[in-house]
């Protein structure tokens, strides 16, 4: 009697059923007038008194159990058969929420395809870089306050330290070291300074760089490239200005203003009663440069520019704290919601 307890609660653990009569014929085959457990309860009557309590917790354990594992094949094939027959193909689908695309994310797309539109191409690089080609290719010399710790943020320290990259120039100096040129390229990513985090400033924001490098490119033709970014990214009616500048990397300088298209050159807050809002950076960029890259800055000669994501997009819908684009609160992000 007592191994056909333990075969039987062995068995009952592998019991299955397609649907409810099998579920039904499982319980009497069991449970039922002359199921396998009831006529167990027959042969109990025959034990030997020594015998009859250790066999008869087994037994009742036994009925216990093949009772639970019935009522749950029951209960699974009720919720299979609820679902199919609840399904109501008329009904509206589930309103899945849309994510948004972040606004960094679409000015920058805007910003490449405009100048997709002139031939250029996306590089990207690393955003840990060495020293040389974050600084020393690009004419910084070498007690230039840019390279200090205050603004730099250090990986490793040394002769030639690895840092993270505080512009994505360096993208552009791996271009010229391993491409010949015509080199037109564009350069997004993220870059890194070691500032105190404001409404006007963080440690982590997001760049565009351009480079074209060609036999004959001159500064009219960097002044045309950027006119035409201008009217593109601010509409057809926008007014650029061109004030010289300093670069290591560049000579000449310049940095690139539009007419506010707040006030329209009235004067307001946003343009701080200039009429001019700045938008980039750029020059011609040094033969030395371009040497140290490996180009022939006899043959060839280039422009390059410089501009920050996160200002472009400020502009664009006036966003007042730069803070907005790294804290992914929803209310801010939802109101980009048509304009990806
Ligand atoms: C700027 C402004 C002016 C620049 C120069 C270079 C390179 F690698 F060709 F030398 N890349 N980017 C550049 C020039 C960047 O940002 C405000």
């Amino acid at each position: 009697m007592r191994n056909k307890i333990e075969q039987l609660l062995s068995e009952i653990e592998h019991l299955a059923a397609k649907n409810k009569e099998e579920v039904e014929a499982i319980r009497v085959q069991l449970l039922g007038k002359k199921g396998s457990i009831t006529m167990l309860f027959e042969d109990f009557k025959q034990v030997t008194a020594e015998e009859k309590r250790e066999l008869g917790q087994k037994l009742n354990q036994l009925k216990v159990r093949a009772g639970e594992y019935i009522n749950r094949l029951r209960e699974q094939i009720e919720a299979q058969s609820e679902t199919v027959t609840s399904l109501d193909t008329s009904m509206p689908g589930q309103p899945r929420p849309l994510g948004t695309r972040h606004p960094l994310s679409i000015v920058r797309n805007e910003i490449i395809d405009i100048f997709k539109h002139l031939g250029y191409t996306v590089a990207e690089g690393p955003e840990v870089e060495d020293d040389y080609h974050v600084f020393g290719a690009l004419n910084f010399p070498p007690e230039h306050p840019a390279r200090d710790m205050q603004d730099t943020f250090f990986v490793t320290t040394g002769d030639n330290p690895i840092i993270l990259r505080t512009h994505t120039s360096s993208v552009q100096v791996r271009a010229m070291e391993s491409q010949k040129p015509p080199i037109r390229i564009i350069c997004p990513g993220r870059v890194f300074r070691n500032e105190a985090i404001s409404a006007r400033a963080h440690c982590i924001f997001h760049q565009i760089e351009g480079l074209y490098i060609d036999e004959n490119v001159s500064f009219a033709d960097m002044k045309q490239s950027i006119l035409y970014f201008a009217r593109e990214m601010f509409g057809a009616d926008v007014q650029t200005r061109l004030r010289p500048s300093y670069f290591p990397f560049t000579e000449p300088s310049g940095e690139v203003d539009v007419s506010c298209n707040i006030c329209k050159g009235k004067g307001c807050n946003v343009c701080k009663h200039t009429g001019w809002l700045e938008i980039m950076g750029c020059g011609m960029v040094d033969p030395n440069v371009l040497e140290a890259s490996g180009i022939d800055s006899k043959k060839y000669t280039g422009f390059a520019f410089g501009m920050g994501i996160e200002r472009i997009a400020m502009l664009k819908w006036q966003v007042k704290d730069l803070r907005h684009y790294f804290e992914n609160d929803v209310r801010f992000l939802n109101q980009f919601k048509t304009a990806m």
